[in-house]
C-alpha cells in the first residue's frame, strides 16, 4: 500500500513476535497518553512481561483510530531535546475503539476478566464535575443521559457500567487509574463512580467503594498537540510515513499511589515510575508550579502575539514574570520528599525554553474555567489566608478574563474552547469596565468558592486594570518586585 508521503510502507511494525493479552483499557487515547504510558507500560512489559496490552478508547471522535488501523495501531513517538531528535516505534496498542459508534464493545472489553486497570486521559471536563466543588454535575446532558440508559456517553458513566457488568458476572473490580491534571486525582474520580453509581444502584456503589481501587497520580511530559508539519516533519525524518506521531519533550515523570486490585498492575516500579504511598506533594507540586505557570504564560503570551510557551520565555519580560510567579508559588507549595523547589522551578525555565516544543499558547488556554481552581485558585486561597501578596498570580487571573472576552490586544477575535464560552462571554460582554468584568466572572461558583472571590476581588481588580491600560507585556513588568 503506498501512503500520502508516497512511501510503501503500510504498517509501522513487522514484528511477528505474540502479541500480549490485554490487561489495560484507557480512556481517551490522546497525544499525551500514547507518549506517556503507554510508553511506561510497553518499557515495563519489555522489563517483567506481563499480559499488559492496551485497548484504547476515543470517546469522541474516530480521527485516532482512523490513523492507526492502517499502521496497525503502531506509532512513532519522537523526543525533541535541545541537542536533536530521536524517534522510536510504539507498539503497545492491540486495538483502538471508538465508543460512540460501538459503546458495547467499549462495555464488553471492560467487563473482560482479564483487563484489570482502566486508565483516564479524558482532560479536566471529561469527569463531568464541578470543579470548584469536585461533586459530580446532575445537570451535564452526559450524565443525565447515562443515568438513564445502558449505554453510556461519559467516562464516568463507561466506568460504572462496566464495572456494573463485571460485579453481575462475578468478576472483581478493575484499578481506576486517572491519569489528568487535577488535585488527588484517585479520590476525585472515585466520588465522582461512586455518586453516579449509588444514583443508579446504590448497592453497586457499595461493592464498588468497598472492592474498588482509585489511585492518586501525577502525571507530567510536555506533548503538544501533533500537526500536519510535525507529520511531514518525523517522515522526513524516519523514513515512514506515520498518520499520527506523538512529539514530546524528553522529560517525563510520573508518581503513582501503589494500590491495586490484587496488586495487579504492570511492573511500573522497574522503569522509573515512582510508586507511592502518599501523591499529594507530587501532585501540588507540579499542578501549582508547571501549570499554574503553563496557564498564566498561555494567556498572557497569547494577548502579547505569542504562538507558543517558547516564543513567550524567549521574550525576557516574561522569562522574568515566569520566575516571579515561582517565587509566588513555593511558599505555597510543600516539596516532596528530596525534592528541592527552586531546582524544579529552574528546571521548569529551561523545558518551556526548549525551541523545539512547539506547543501552543492557545492549546494550553483551553478549557480555563476547569483548570483555573487546581493551578492558580489553590495557590491564592493559600496566599490570600496568610495575607501574602501575589501581583503575578493575580495578574494570570486577570489575564484570563481578559482573554474569554474573546478579543485580543490588537483587536483580533480568540477561538475560545471552554464548556463555559458562551457565559463567560456573556458576562464579559455585558459589563462595561474590567471592573466590573472582574465582578462579573468572579461571582461564577463553580469556578470561584464566594469566600475566594470575596478575597480575590480587590488584587484582581488592580490587576485586570493594570492589563487593560497597558497590556500584557508591560503589565508582566510592572508585577515584578
Ligand atoms: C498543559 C499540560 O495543556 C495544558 O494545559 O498545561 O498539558 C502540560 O503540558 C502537562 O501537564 C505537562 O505534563
Amino acid at each position: 500500500m503506498l501512503t500520502e508521503a508516497g512511501l510503501p510502507v503500510d504498517r509501522l511494525t513487522q514484528s511477528t513476535a505474540p502479541r500480549p493479552g490485554v490487561g489495560i483499557v484507557h480512556l481517551g487515547l490522546g497525544a499525551f497518553y500514547r507518549a506517556f504510558g503507554a510508553i511506561y507500560v510497553a518499557e515495563a512489559m519489555a522489563v517483567s512481561g506481563g499480559d499488559w496490552g492496551i485497548v484504547g478508547v476515543s470517546l469522541k471522535n474516530p480521527a485516532t483510530r482512523d490513523a492507526l488501523a492502517p499502521q496497525g495501531w503502531a506509532y512513532t513517538s519522537v523526543t525533541l531535546a535541545d541537542s536533536g531528535e530521536s524517534a522510536q516505534i510504539i507498539n503497545v496498542l492491540e486495538t483502538v475503539l471508538v465508543a460512540p459508534e460501538n459503546p458495547i464493545a467499549v462495555l464488553n472489553v471492560m467487563a473482560d476478566p482479564g483487563v484489570r486497570v482502566v486508565s483516564l486521559t479524558v482532560t479536566e471536563k471529561g469527569y463531568c464535575h464541578n470543579p470548584a466543588t469536585g461533586a459530580l454535575n446532575l445537570d451535564h446532558p452526559d450524565i443525565a443521559h447515562d443515568l438513564l440508559h445502558e449505554l453510556p456517553l461519559s467516562a464516568p458513566g463507561f466506568l460504572v457500567r462496566a464495572l456494573a457488568r463485571r460485579r453481575a458476572a462475578g468478576v472483581p473490580p478493575f484499578t481506576v487509574l486517572s491519569c489528568d491534571n487535577l488535585p488527588e486525582n484517585g479520590p476525585l474520580v472515585r466520588h465522582i463512580v461512586l455518586e453516579l453509581a449509588r444514583l443508579i444502584d446504590p448497592s453497586l456503589a457499595q461493592w464498588i467503594a468497598t472492592n474498588g481501587q482509585f489511585p492518586a497520580t501525577m502525571v507530567d511530559r510536555i506533548t503538544p498537540a501533533t500537526t500536519p508539519v510535525d507529520i511531514a516533519r518525523v517522515t522526513a525524518m524516519t523514513g515512514h510515513y506515520d498518520a499520527a506521531p506523538v512529539l514530546h519533550e524528553p522529560f517525563r515523570q510520573w508518581a503513582v499511589e501503589d494500590k491495586f486490585v490484587d496488586d495487579m498492575r504492570p511492573d511500573f516500579a522497574a522503569v522509573g515510575v515512582e510508586m507511592v504511598d502518599d501523591v499529594t506533594q507530587f501532585e501540588h507540586m507540579k499542578l501549582r508550579m508547571l501549570n499554574g505557570s503553563h496557564s498564566a504564560l498561555a494567556y498572557l503570551g497569547y494577548l502579547a502575539g505569542h504562538e507558543t510557551i517558547s516564543d513567550t520565555m524567549a521574550d525576557p519580560a516574561f522569562a522574568t514574570y515566569a520566575r516571579q510567579l515561582w517565587a509566588e508559588i513555593m511558599p505555597a507549595v510543600r516539596a516532596p520528599n528530596g525534592l528541592d523547589l527552586q531546582d524544579y522551578a529552574d528546571a521548569l525555565a529551561d523545558r518551556y525554553a526548549n525551541p523545539m516544543i512547539r506547543h501552543r499558547t492557545w492549546q494550553i488556554a483551553m478549557d480555563g474555567s476547569q483548570k483555573l481552581p487546581q493551578r492558580l485558585l489553590g495557590t491564592l486561597e493559600a496566599k490570600l489566608a496568610t495575607q501574602n501578596p501575589a501581583p503575578a498570580l493575580c495578574l494570570a487571573v486577570a489575564a484570563w478574563m481578559y482573554y474569554v472576552g474573546g478579543v485580543d490586544e490588537a483587536g483580533q477575535p480568540i477561538e475560545v474552547q471552554d464548556p463555559l464560552a458562551l457565559k463567560l462571554r456573556a458576562i464579559s460582554d455585558a459589563a462595561g469596565t474590567p471592573a466590573d468584568k472582574v465582578a462579573g466572572l468572579l461571582a461564577l461558583s463553580e469556578i470561584f468558592p464566594p469566600e475566594l472571590a470575596r478575597k480575590l476581588k480587590a488584587p484582581v481588580t488592580e490587576a485586570a486594570q493594570l492589563l487593560w491600560t497597558r497590556g500584557a507585556r508591560q503589565a508582566t513588568l510592572q508585577v515584578v518586585s
